[in-house]
């Protein structure tokens, strides 16, 4: 039975069901008001209040549980106040899964020389008209309380690869002070605000901003500045130094982090949860994700070959259609093509949340990470 029921009152509560005894892994379930989730999880990126070129229906046929969206994009257009309007992101976009918005600190970030950042916020020329703009964490709160999303972000800033000490310690004690101003300016009930940590590359500006943000008691914990350019090794060394500062009963979030080599990792030093654009985006460059690496459609060696992408996949891409008849819509510039390999990629990635999952709870994770990396990366 659930351990949180008749507890309304506790947002984004994890409950852990096994933790790995010789790592860092963790499986658990997240409440929230759009259902219980299972962790480690993979959430899909609906950008644009859309999980590109897949219906609500087709995400959950897939086994997407949450997705998470962007307040940069929708504050830009349509307008957070017209989502409102049209009843919140939930109902406007027919997901009634679980949604996590990000603050649009990252986003801001990627538009590189258009941005100014100061003690106040970002101001920033948007993408879509060249206007100018202005995100702070008072804006960046009140636009995501108006998508009403499950789990909300704290506004931020993702300090560039590589960075400077002094730049990165400044940039980090001001996340943190974002972090503060963002949970007083938080009031929308049913709705859980997370902490981003943030500290560059350095594991001691890393300590000072997951203890900082710990202090000031989130409901759960994204670990942001990562994947940003840096050797993957760096990466781990900083989830080393990192997630142990975090408190053990509350979901730890890996942001931007969606390779399968990355996300085994990651769950090893005790990440819950994951988004990233690229099972999505390399699908619309016509590349399958398989337990072997990539494998390009278009290429083609695949022109007579009538198997599936991936022969044990469940997904309705594999379950239904050979590689000949993908590359044949890929080079034709169908737009089916897309939608199947971006099926076959999200069914990949959540699927193999589910099989950790499982190692995890069969006590059997590290072997399953070995047997894993070691066809993975040969
Ligand atoms: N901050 C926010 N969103 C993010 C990141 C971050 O640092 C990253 C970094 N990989 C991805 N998405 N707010
Ligand atoms: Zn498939």
């Amino acid at each position: 039975t659930c351990a949180f029921a008749g507890q309304k009152k506790v947002l984004a509560a994890y409950e852990e069901a096994v933790k790995c005894g010789y790592s860092g892994a963790r499986a658990g379930r997240l409440h929230t008001p759009h259902g219980v989730f299972d962790t480690p999880m993979f959430m899909p990126v609906g950008t644009q209040a859309t999980v590109k070129a897949v219906s609500p229906r087709e995400l959950k046929e897939m086994g997407a549980q949450i997705i998470l969206s962007n307040t940069y994009h929708l504050y830009l257009r349509p307008g957070t106040e017209l989502v409102a309007e049209a009843g919140g992101l939930h109902r406007f976009m027919d997901w009634d899964g679980g949604i996590l918005t990000d603050s649009g600190g990252f986003q801001v970030f990627s538009l590189g020389p258009l941005r100014k950042i100061t003690e106040e916020g970002a101001a920033f020329r948007s993408h879509i008209d060249g206007s100018t703009q202005f995100l702070s964490p008072e804006i960046a709160i009140k636009a995501q309380m108006n998508l009403g999303a499950d789990i909300i972000m704290a506004f931020d800033e993702c300090i560039p690869y590589p960075a400077e000490y002094q730049y990165a310690k400044l940039s980090t004690e001001r996340t943190t002070r974002w972090a503060e101003r963002s949970q007083k300016a938080h009031t929308r009930s049913g709705q859980a605000l997370f902490a981003i940590v943030q500290g560059g590359m350095y594991q001691d500006l890393r300590r000072v901003s997951a203890n900082d943000l710990v202090s000031l008691d989130f409901p759960g914990y994204g670990i942001g500045g990562l994947s940003v350019g840096e050797p993957k090794p760096v990466m781990y060394e900083m989830l080393e130094q990192t997630v142990p500062l975090l408190p053990e009963n509350k979901p730890r979030y890996l942001m931007g982090v969606g390779t399968p080599d990355c996300l085994v990792e990651a769950v090893r030093y005790g990440i819950d949860m994951f988004d990233c654009v690229f099972p999505t985006r390399v699908a619309r460059n016509g590349t399958a994700m398989t337990k072997s690496g990539r494998l390009v459609v278009k290429n083609a060696a695949y022109a007579k070959d009538f198997l599936p992408i991936d022969e044990n996949c469940g997904c309705y891409a594999c379950q239904n259609f050979s590689r000949a008849y993908i590359r044949h819509l890929l080079k034709a510039d169908e737009i089916f093509g897309l939608r199947l390999t971006t099926i076959h990629n999200l069914y990949f990635l959540l699927d193999f949340t589910k099989k950790m999952r499982q190692a995890i709870l069969e006590d059997r994770f590290l072997s399953f990470r070995e047997e894993f990396l070691a066809q993975y990366c040969k």
